[in-house]
């Protein structure tokens, strides 16, 4: 019986030892990956984390935030706490404001791979500060790490 036991808290210790491994190293990924990369699958790309902030942008949260998409493992409520954590950073023309058809649509297209002209065409709001396909491309590089 006290062999059991002995084994069984073995065991238990594994698997404490396993979830502090574990929120350890999900914790880490919060702190250091990429900023853009909404879904933590390590890419920072359109077809996930584009249409993620679109979305958010547009005020879908839960799932209708991430229906059809990639979340890899990390919930809607996660994916939404790391877009909310950027607050104004998401102002990328900065024009004092947050919005899905300019801003989102210029970090949509920025994590598309669009450059120069074609970044920023028809997505600039009239009273952007950030206004020129080089400072919007300068800021974003700088928020995508
Ligand atoms: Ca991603
Ligand atoms: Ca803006």
């Amino acid at each position: 019986m006290r062999a059991i036991k002995k084994n069984i808290i073995k065991k238990m210790g594994f698997f404490v030892l396993m979830y502090l491994f574990c929120v350890s190293t999900f914790a880490d990924c919060d702190a250091n990956c990429a900023v853009l990369d909404f879904n933590n699958d390590n890419f920072q790309d359109s077809s996930e984390d584009g249409k993620l902030v679109l979305r958010y942008m547009f005020g879908l949260r839960d799932e209708q935030l991430v229906k059809d998409l990639n979340q890899s493992g990390f919930g809607s409520s996660s994916i939404a706490k790391k877009i909310d954590a950027l607050d104004k950073e998401l102002d990328v023309d900065g024009n004092g404001a947050i919005d899905a058809l300019t801003d989102g649509l210029l970090l949509y297209r920025y994590l598309d791979g669009q450059r120069g002209q074609s970044l920023i065409t028809g997505v600039i709001s009239s009273d952007a500060t950030r206004k020129s396909f080089d400072e919007i491309e300068a800021y974003l590089n700088t928020l995508a790490g």
